[in-house]
């Protein structure tokens, strides 16, 4: 861009903004909304509905419809006051014409709107417009209904009025631009666990989707917010006590927390600011941890639950089984990090902790049972971390005697460097034989597991390591386990988790993903576990062999060699039934297999999957598997 020096004159930041228009972000889409695969498809019309969420927590509007039309175009319609039509004194066009082409225009109006700015959150309206084939926005405000059209970004009409209308509201509808998105590709099921969420978080706050892209439809709506949210996460465990709930203003900060214990080991904390969620957390969080950790330990001390001597419960201590959601609604957030998702703001810090310090202090002198269980359960967490903690050093201490010796039945390779190793993790030993003499013994390295792990979901932390075939996992990576687990020091890079197509494979490989998501998280988030994919039929026709990893592929290999002389055709129940040569050629040559990176995209959404599969009530199990069964598939593939 070249400017000349008379143009700089009143030169201001508005100016920029006008030359940042649709050309700019059509250009380079993915500085505004991360991507243009389904994450960012989904973004615009997270975009459109944010601002009606905007609306709602601003006190103005308590319905937001959303419908996804057949031909990939979104309408978004609320209640909420209707965006102003009037003359925006800067930019000379009306209000909204100015929200939709100007980008970051969204939070200049209704002083008290919480508007996020910066990062991927709040991009603003405009962006959504610049991205579009097309966006119709309709506005029904003082009795009158107001229209206006564009094309790509730019307007195609001024802002009619066209008629009278009833109430108030803003219907904003849009088709994405396939010249940006190429085909769409909406999920029912991602767009919804947004809407839900929206939904929690501003209770009263009814969200409907209907999508007749999918033929589906959803209506969220939770007089309990952020208590029906802490429900939903725990559905599926024991549950300590009823939810607890805070609620206070200081200032212009609303902080909302609803929490409760649950009896298993791990720790669900979610985090929101102005409804989005701070995966990163920031200073909210760390407010709610020291309160917490500071309310229980007071109780602890002056209720003399625990001898004056013994220490301190530790953040670890009171967080483990709990679920807790935190929602903070802050007037200038400062978002910061790499995905703008963790909280900046010092001030809400020292907000948070005396809200909810003084919130839990007071329901714990009222309720006294539910404390004692609350803390029974946190004095046993502080003696199991205790034990493990000797568990550990014990089984490093043995090593260090057995001179770090691997186990007996790994195979290793020869190679010393991490990047180049893999190991497979092979249920049985005739698959596990099969296995060594297949590999290329250069790189690869193969671990047989026999019969059951143990089922980690009922197992305490310190009991992991009394397994033999867990010891034996833990040895061969080499990175140790739980909280001392160190990425640095595995030995592999590629673990390679390879069971039989069947039922009994497909229990091995839940217990073993179980057990490396609750024990070594760091591993699956730096992309390190993978899933193998042995072929499940085999077609010879003379000499031309055919291997499918799916039914559908099947159908085609079967199509494509019909009518041949000698068809034969195997079915694979088991990698038992594979020579060397074949398991080589399918599954573990480099060169010719799919393997399947397992991600923990939605941590939470993996645990619940686990624990309902793996924990000991049947009920649930049951509802979830009829509920869930895709998911369930995608993560037995
Ligand atoms: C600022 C001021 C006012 C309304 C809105 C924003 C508004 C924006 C959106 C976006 C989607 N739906 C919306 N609804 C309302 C109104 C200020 C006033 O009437 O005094």
């Amino acid at each position: 861009m070249i400017i000349k020096q008379a143009d700089l004159e009143g030169y201001t930041a508005k100016d920029i903004q006008v030359l940042e228009g649709p050309q700019a972000v059509r250009r380079r889409p993915g500085m505004y909304i991360g991507s243009t695969d389904r994450h960012g498809l989904h973004h615009l019309v997270h975009e459109i509905v944010d601002n009606s969420v905007d609306e709602a927590m601003a006190g103005f509007c308590d319905r937001v419809a959303v419908t996804l039309e057949a031909d990939g175009s979104v309408r978004v319609e609320d209640n909420g006051r209707g965006i102003p039509v009037e003359t925006h004194p800067q930019t000379g066009k009306s209000a909204l014409e100015t929200v939709l082409t100007i980008l970051h225009a969204g939070g200049k109006f209704g002083g008290q709107s919480y508007k996020v700015a910066g990062g991927l959150h709040g991009v603003g309206a405009s962006v959504v417009n610049f991205l579009s084939e097309w966006l119709k926005v309709e506005v029904r405000r003082g009795g009158k209904l107001y229209r206006q059209e564009y094309r790509q970004g730019h307007a195609v009409t001024t802002v009619v009025e066209v008629g009278p209308s009833e109430g108030s509201g803003t219907t904003v509808s849009f088709l994405p631009d396939k010249e940006i998105f190429g085909q769409l590709d909406y999920s029912f099921e991602e767009l919804c666990q947004r809407f839900r969420e929206i939904a929690y978080l501003n209770k009263g706050l009814e969200v409907s989707f209907v999508s007749h892209w999918h033929t589906d439809e959803r209506t969220f709506l939770f007089e309990g917010g952020i208590v029906s949210f802490v429900g939903h996460l725990n559905s599926t465990k024991q549950v300590l006590h009823p939810p607890i709930y805070i609620l206070e203003q200081a200032d212009a900060t609303f902080v909302e927390c609803a929490l409760q214990y649950n009896d298993s080991y791990s720790e669900t904390i979610y985090s929101f600011v102005n409804s989005i969620n701070t995966v990163d957390g920031g200073t909210h969080l760390t407010g709610f941890r020291s309160a917490l950790t500071r309310a229980l330990n007071d109780y602890v001390r002056k209720q003399k639950l625990i001898k004056e001597d013994q220490p301190n419960l530790s953040g670890e201590d009171v967080r483990e089984g709990l679920t807790a959601v935190i929602s903070v609604k802050v007037t200038d957030p400062q978002f910061e990090g790499q995905t703008k998702t963790r909280l900046g703001n010092a001030e809400v810090r020292g907000i948070v902790e005396s809200v909810v310090a003084e919130g839990l202090t007071i329901y714990l002198e009222d309720h006294s049972q539910e404390a004692r269980r609350i803390i029974e359960k946190c004095l046993t967490t502080q003696k199991a971390r205790d034990a493990a903690r000797k568990a550990r050093e014990m089984v490093i201490r043995k090593n260090a005697l057995d001179g770090a010796s691997l186990p007996g039945k790994l195979a290793d390779c020869s190679e010393r460097d991490p990047s180049k190793c893999e190991v497979y993790i092979v249920e049985g030993e005739s698959a596990g034989g099969s296995a060594k003499m297949g590999r290329d013994r250069s790189f690869q390295a193969i671990l047989p597991i026999k019969g059951k792990i143990l089922n980690v979901e009922k197992a305490r932390p310190d009991k992991v390591l009394a397994h033999e075939e867990i010891r034996a996992l833990v040895t061969a990576i080499g990175g140790g386990i739980g909280e001392d687990f160190n990425l640095d020091k595995i030995r592999y890079h590629r673990i390679i988790i390879m069971t039989d197509a069947d039922v009994d494979g497909s229990h091995i490989r839940t217990l073993l993903l179980t057990f490396f998501f609750r024990n070594m998280g760091s591993l699956i988030g730096a992309g390190h576990l993978f899933i193998a994919q042995p072929p499940l039929y085999r077609i010879q026709a003379g000499k031309e062999v055919l291997y499918s990893y799916s039914e559908s592929q099947q159908m085609d290999g079967l199509k494509r060699l019909e009518g041949r002389k000698g068809l034969a055709v195997q079915r694979y129940k088991g990698l038992g039934e594979m020579n060397p040569e074949q398991l080589w050629e399918t599954t573990m040559n480099p060169a010719t297999r799919t393997i399947l990176q397992v991600t923990v995209e939605d941590a939470h959404e993996a645990d619940r999957i686990f624990t309902v599969l793996m924990g000991d009530e049947v009920e649930p199990r049951r509802n979830f598997i009829s509920l869930y069964a895709k998911q369930v598939r995608n993560l037995d593939i």
